[in-house]
């Protein structure tokens, strides 16, 4: 029956870890169950049972019982160093991935999440891993504190600006896991989230293959910069179709006049759009949040094919 409960309110058990995890949350619950009732239960009986009877009933005066005082100490005491050594062991196997993980990269940035993988190959909200191998995540944060949640694995950490944190997970088989974050980091804190797909290892190395192979290509420019504006997340805050998201739309950006917070106005030409990119803050778009991540990491070359991309959308 507690299986069936614990169906019906906890996500599904996805990792190697997540039976364990679910296993000290079921006996936490129940014994704090078993403790609730039996406290209600003796206070019921204890109010009927020396309910004041008549006038000259009068309470004794008990100051101290060697056997109940033990009691209460020693069963919470068992009970705790129980729920400690149980935490403990869970924690230590979190902590401590296999030596033959398999190892990607994670920056977590507002409001997208970026997954390196060993041969260079990115890929943003959608990270793929090999079912039932380990997989170490090796996280930073380009911006504020962000934190990688994937329910089905019961894996949880904070991704700090400039300090490596990590995780690590094995799947129990293929599927698709939802990856939140848990730390609230600004205006798109609740569209931060992103999918793991865990697919047969054979069908991951030729997936890492193949996107290899695509990255290579000698792409047009403006395809590539189409690119990275899926891959840096720009999608998440400006729309190509006129409607605001977070940010303007880049439909008719090009060659627009835009009116500055401060009054001014300047016409989003290349410079402007390059300058936009790389420091966002320097010219505040009216009607909106000095919200936007700087970019001054991207390449020249890549900041050209984002502005190529941002000119077609005419
Ligand atoms: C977190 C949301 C967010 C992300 C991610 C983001 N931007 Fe922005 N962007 C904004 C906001 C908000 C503004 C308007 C305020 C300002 O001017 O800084 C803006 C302004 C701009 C402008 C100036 C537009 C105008 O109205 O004149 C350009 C160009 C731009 N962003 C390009 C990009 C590119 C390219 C990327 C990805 C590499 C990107 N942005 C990623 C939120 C975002
Ligand atoms: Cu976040």
């Amino acid at each position: 029956m507690l299986e069936t409960i614990n169906r019906l309110i906890l996500p599904q058990v996805s990792s190697t870890f997540a039976a364990d995890v679910d296993g000290l949350f079921t006996f936490i619950n129940v014994a704090s169950a078993i403790i609730l009732l039996g406290i209600t239960v003796a206070i019921i009986y204890f109010s009927v049972k020396y309910k004041r009877k008549s006038e000259d009933d009068v309470t004794p005066v008990i100051r101290y019982n060697t056997t109940l005082e033990l009691t209460w100490t020693i069963i919470p005491l068992i009970l705790i160093l129980i729920v400690f050594a149980w935490g403990f062991r869970g924690h230590i196997d979190m902590r401590t991935p296999p030596s033959n993980a398999y190892e990607v990269y994670v920056t977590a940035n507002s409001f997208f999440w970026q997954f390196t993988y060993p041969n260079g190959v990115q890929t943003t909200d959608e990270l793929y891993v090999p079912a039932g191998r380990p997989v170490k995540l090796i996280m930073q944060s380009r911006d504020v504190i962000h934190s990688f949640f994937v329910p089905d694995f019961r894996v949880k950490q904070d991704v700090l600006p400039g300090r490596y944190t990590t995780a690590w997970f094995q799947t129990l088989g293929t599927g698709e896991h939802v990856i939140f974050c848990t730390e609230y980091c600004g205006s798109g804190h609740s569209d931060m989230d992103g999918m793991v797909y865990a697919i047969e290892p054979e069908e991951f190395d030729a997936w890492l293959r193949e996107q290899k192979e695509l990255s290579e290509q000698e792409l047009p420019l403006a395809v590539l910069g189409q690119n990275l504006y899926q891959q840096q997340g720009c999608a998440g805050c400006h729309s190509l179709d006129g409607n605001v998201v977070i940010g303007p739309s880049f439909q008719g950006l090009y060659m627009d006049e835009r009116q500055g917070a401060d009054g001014s106005s300047r016409v989003a030409d290349e410079d402007y759009l390059r300058e936009s990119i790389n420091n966002p803050g320097e010219f505040i778009t009216s009607g909106f949040n000095n919200i936007m991540p700087g970019y001054s990491y991207l390449s020249e070359d890549q900041v050209s094919a984002i502005i190529e991309f941002i000119k077609e959308q005419q």
